[in-house]
């Protein structure tokens, strides 16, 4: 079987298209590590770290600390977060490597759940813009998210995205080969 010249180019263009496709979406979701180098800590001004950062849908917030000394408690909203009340947490974490996706737009607030430490600047508001990420058709993802499935996940691929990437070198094709 022989491949002609048109026919291999447009083998070559759509192989191309669907790496391009998937790099793209791969290099649009961002992973922030919270508090940059210095992690998730006391000492860290995470004022600063947050403001120097963008938020988009899709990225994830990385939480690193020593397991037991700190923790992550998401708290309910803006008076729990200036009170430092995290009595009111919807969610907590606690493995020291914590991972958080920022699935929609909205602020979240964080705080660490080790007495004190709130009250001493260990806490994180974050607002998330809708950005470029495309919007993720529903995802069915519950806030029991657990972090060992994390790394099962894989890049979502939205049905109208990835038959845009097709339509392009059929098109081309039509055109080249008839
Ligand atoms: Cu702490």
């Amino acid at each position: 079987m022989k491949m002609e010249g048109a026919q291999r180019a447009v083998l070559v263009l759509l192989v191309a298209c669907c790496v391009s496709l998937v790099i793209t979406r791969q290099a649009s979701a961002a992973k922030h590590v919270v508090g940059g180098s210095q992690g998730w800590d006391v000492s860290t001004d995470l004022n600063s770290w947050t403001s120097a950062q963008t938020f988009k849908v899709g990225d994830q917030l990385v939480f690193k600390y020593s397991q037991g000394l700190h923790s992550v408690v998401e708290l309910a909203g803006e008076a729990a977060y200036k009170n430092c009340n995290t009595g009111t947490s919807v969610n907590s974490l606690n493995t020291g490597n914590d991972v958080v996706k920022l699935d929609k737009p909205g602020t979240r607030y964080f705080a660490c759940g080790t007495l004190g430490h709130c009250g001493q600047g260990m806490k994180l508001k974050v607002t998330t813009v809708a950005g470029n990420a495309p919007s993720t058709p529903a995802s069915s993802s519950s806030s029991s998210s657990s972090p060992a499935s994390a790394s099962a996940a894989s890049p979502e691929f939205p049905g109208s995205a990835f038959l845009v990437s097709l339509m392009v070198p059929v098109t081309l094709c039509a055109f080249s080969v008839f």
